[in-house]
């Protein structure tokens, strides 16, 4: 069934993009014609094929798992005129253009990869990203091959009343014996994997929209009939993201109709097929009583993202699979800038970079870092990471910030008229850029060819009596696996210079480039000590080391008028103080305390800053500031400050409850903002060991009238030892046992809880009634939420690692790319101490040499280990 690999076999073939040809031959068009049953579905396909180019090869059309039943060219069956090598299906063709049929069958339900054509909650479906269209059909199943298709289908009309597909619904009707038909024409050119196909038995939430140049678009947003009443907040965020993309980007919607169908079991988020969106349905339903307010920004940020993706990809698609940043960096910058225009812009910012740290610096720092653009691979599912779409945001952002909002306007334009209905590459949208602003790119490249993550070394000086400062920035771009020398990146820096007294900026923010290894900046006029508050709004993806004092961080996180620059001077204090405190065994916890009780003080600051600002980096980016990770001495380190914080801002953190607890719910940024804050400060008040905190957390977990509280206490109470905490778990799984996203939310609580008997609980919770491998969304919330606790997940026992590695082959046998997904954690093992790598590495010389491993996961377990 899969591409077997085992220790024994030849290792799987790997595709360098070095290697990219043009195809062979083209299929400008495909008539499809489905016979839908969960257990054997018919599939019949009519390609009409054109040599490309002058050449004699044969037409190779891909498939995986397929047998054909018939194959006929021209009208005329044929039995010998075609071979298959491997997989795929070879056909010698005497001329330039040929109508070429095929008819497989295929089998739906028992498709547990969740690639191709599968059955989800008793409806049929598809996911053809990257390569599940030869899943279902023979076909040059590879992005550069463009073609219109139309799609007749037939099912049984009771179980499958619904029946969709790309592009306007041109026909339909009853057929004999209770089935129907209906036929589907997309008429814009698209690559197989923007293909897709519902049969299902939905209801749908309906609404329109009125494109700017007055045509009007039919919306629905697909799910079961329960789900209804939890669409609204979906339909409003595509109808603002179609507003938007006019207003900030000129982009208009292209068809007449949108549709959104939510499934429960799903490999990703969500997928953008032309007009026919299909989403992992955590990211389409959202109430106030079920959801929390992170579940509804990331609703609005997945609805966008897929909806962007009409144009950043779907009608300029990209060439071969190496581009994927093409689509995928651009469209998280869109959703991104979206999300921050319809909200708190700062916090926004600091929420992005927040998971930027947390996901995309340790794959830039570990065996598996890779280039926005990869040099090469084994299974390209594995490059769907945080450094092609997250660092491939930050670098469509840095070029957003070097051209300024015109002239980036005026590249994102050009590169749209020139290349739509294309199949383009990276180098096309930044020559684009180019082009359209006169700003010469020739450097800016590397960031799409080297790897790791820059440093850059900050040093201010000052020379009080001719006025001057001197910025020194030094910067090292560190060696990443195949990259062991690297060039100086040109890195925009966003920087400025604060009077120490005065607390006035010199001369206004500037913009410096860094274009070499070393360069020194000269700033004239300032009379008094500067201090510097750089890479402001994070303009770079760049980790910046600058020996400033306690107390001028402090300073920047009491006055930097760059909210981010402001938070971050607050992390440095706390990083700093934290590892201080590892290295040494204590730390002087009073600048902390100081500068968190300024922030809780200040009145001109909004709720939903000041929560971001107060809380401390998470264990796990503490870890990643030091030479070896000790989870132990982390965790203690950070529990230690915060119960400093707990006890020595009590009287805040009451107020602040306070404040903030008789807000009724209301889904506005004040409102989330104010629950934001009451959480936090419920957490260090239980921090504190006041010894009414049990009780306050358990009031506010019963009588929550929104998620985002009920979930907040939870966790409190999840971390602790009191007698609510049991009680709490136990009402939160009966009052939501039928809803299988808050039920993900249980297991996740459990698997982050900072308890000692964290292991044996996430032990205990696979074997409960409600843990399946079957669902990725529950495999996530259990085994990649515990991947992620630092320091449950390292006991030295290694007991984290073999659970680990245990799930990875038993979900690989079902589903390997959500396999291959939760991989990464073992390969920090450079990062731990010699025990703890040891037993690293052995559970991935485990999943290495198990027989019959797919290619998904052979290539995360072997990179790994390298
Ligand atoms: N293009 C989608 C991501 C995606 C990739 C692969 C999938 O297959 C399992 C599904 C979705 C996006 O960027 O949203
Ligand atoms: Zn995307």
């Amino acid at each position: 069934m899969l591409d077997a690999q085992n220790a024994a076999a030849a290792p799987p073939p790997v595709i360098h993009r070095e290697d990219y040809r043009p195809p062979d031959w083209l299929v400008p068009d495909i008539a499809l014609d489905f016979t839908l049953d969960p257990a054997a579905t018919r599939v019949k396909a009519r390609l009409s094929v054109t040599r490309n180019g002058v050449h004699q090869r044969p037409l190779r059309l891909d498939g995986d798992g397929l047998t054909p039943v018939a194959v006929r060219i021209d009208g005329e069956p044929q039995a010998d005129a075609w071979r298959m090598d491997g997989p795929a299906l070879l056909i010698d063709l005497p001329g330039d253009a040929h109508e070429i049929e095929t008819e497989v069958e295929i089998a739906p339900e028992a498709n547990s990869q969740l690639m191709g054509l599968y059955a989800s909650g008793g409806n049929l479906c598809t996911q053809c990203e990257p390569e599940g269209f030869r899943r279902i059909t023979f076909f040059p199943d590879r992005p550069d091959v463009l073609s219109r298709y139309v799609v007749r289908m037939e099912a049984d009309k009771a179980r499958y009343p619904v029946l969709l597909s790309n592009g306007d619904r041109t026909g339909g009707g009853d057929l004999p014996g209770g089935r129907h038909w209906a036929e589907w024409r997309d008429p814009f050119f698209k690559p197989t994997y923007l293909f897709a196909l519902v049969a299902a038995d939905l209801v749908a939430n309906r609404d329109s929209f009125a494109t700017r140049s007055g045509k009007q678009v039919e919306l629905a947003i697909w799910v079961k009939p329960d789900d209804l009443p939890r669409t609204e907040h979906a339909m409003a965020a595509l109808k603002a993201s179609m507003a938007w993309d006019e207003k900030v980007y000129g982009r208009e919607y292209d068809l007449g109709e949108f549709n959104i169908v939510a499934v429960a079991d799903f490999n990703f988020g969500a997928m953008e097929n032309k007009s026919l969106n299909i989403f992992n349905s955590r990211y389409i339903l959202a109430d106030p009583d079920t959801a929390t307010d992170v579940d509804y920004d990331n609703v609005a940020g997945v609805v966008a993202h897929e909806y962007f993706h009409n144009w950043s990809g779907n009608r300029v698609t990209c060439r071969d699979w190496f581009q994927l940043s093409l689509k995928e960096g651009f469209t998280v910058f869109r959703d991104q800038s979206f999300s921050a225009d319809q909200g708190s812009a700062a916090v926004k910012r600091i929420e992005d970079v927040r998971a930027l740290r947390a996901a995309q610096f340790p794959e830039d720092a570990g065996p598996l870092a890779h280039p926005i653009r990869p040099e090469s691979y084994i299974e390209i599912s594995n490059f769907y990471t945080a450094t092609v779409y997250n660092k491939g945001a930050e670098v469509i952002r840095m070029l957003h910030t070097i051209l300024g909002p015109e002239k980036f306007r005026a590249g994102s334009d050009l590169y749209f008229e020139r290349h739509d209905g294309q199949a383009a590459t990276c180098e096309d949208f930044v020559t684009a850029m180019e082009d359209a602003s006169g700003v010469d790119l020739t450097r800016f490249r590397l960031w799409y060819s080297q790897a790791g993550t820059p440093r850059v070394r900050a040093t201010l000086t000052h020379e009080p009596a001719g006025g001057q400062a001197r910025l020194t920035l030094e910067q090292e771009v560190p060696p990443t696996p195949g990259q062991p020398a690297k060039q100086p990146m040109p890195i925009p820096l966003r920087v400025a210079l604060y009077g120490e007294m005065t607390g006035e900026v010199f001369g206004g923010e500037r913009l410096v480039m860094l274009e070499d290894q070393h360069q020194e900046i000269l700033f004239e006029g300032i009379g008094e000590r500067p201090i510097l508050s750089i890479n402001r709004g994070f303009s770079a993806p760049v980790t910046v080391v600058s020996e400033r004092s306690a107390a001028d961080l402090a300073f920047l996180s009491a006055r930097d008028d760059d909210p981010f620059a402001r938070y971050e001077a607050m992390q440095q204090l706390m990083v700093d103080t934290l590892v201080g405190a590892v290295a040494r065994g204590s730390a002087d916890h009073r600048p902390v305390i100081d500068a968190v009780q300024d922030t809780l003080r200040n009145s001109a600051l909004d709720a939903a800053f000041i929560a971001e600002a107060v809380l401390l980096p998470s264990e796990s980016f503490i870890g990643d500031q030091m030479a070896k990770v000790d989870p132990v001495a982390i965790h203690a380190a950070r529990e230690a400050l915060r119960r400093d914080l707990g006890q020595e801002l009590e009287d805040e953190w009451r107020a602040s409850y306070a404040k903030t607890h008789a807000n009724r719910y209301e889904y506005t940024p004040a409102a989330k903002g104010l629950r934001r804050l009451k959480t936090v400060a419920l957490g260090y008040l239980a921090a504190s060991g006041a010894e009414d905190a049990a009780i306050i957390a358990h009031r506010q977990f019963r009588d929550a009238d929104n998620m985002t509280d009920r979930q907040g206490a939870l966790a409190t109470l999840a971390n602790s030892p009191w007698p609510e905490r049991d009680e709490a778990l136990a009402a939160f799984y009966d009052r939501y046992r039928d809803n299988g996203l808050v039920i993900d939310k249980w297991f996740t609580t459990q698997a982050l809880s900072t308890r000692d008997d964290t292991v044996d609980a996430v032990e205990k919770l696979a074997k409960h009634p409600d843990f399946t491998l079957a669902n990725p969304n529950r495999i996530r919330a259990l085994v990649g939420a515990f991947s992620v606790n630092q320091k449950a997940f390292n006991d030295a026992s290694g007991r984290g690692y073999r659970f680990l590695a245990d799930m990875v082959l038993a979900v690989d046998k079902l589903n390997p790319q959500t396999a291959a997904k939760l991989v990464p954690p073992l390969g920090r093992w450079r990062r731990f101490d010699e025990g703890r790598a040891a037993l690293m590495r052995k559970e991935l010389e485990r999943i290495v040499a198990t027989p019959g491993l797919s290619k998904d996961v052979f290539e995360q377990a072997s990179k790994s280990l390298g």
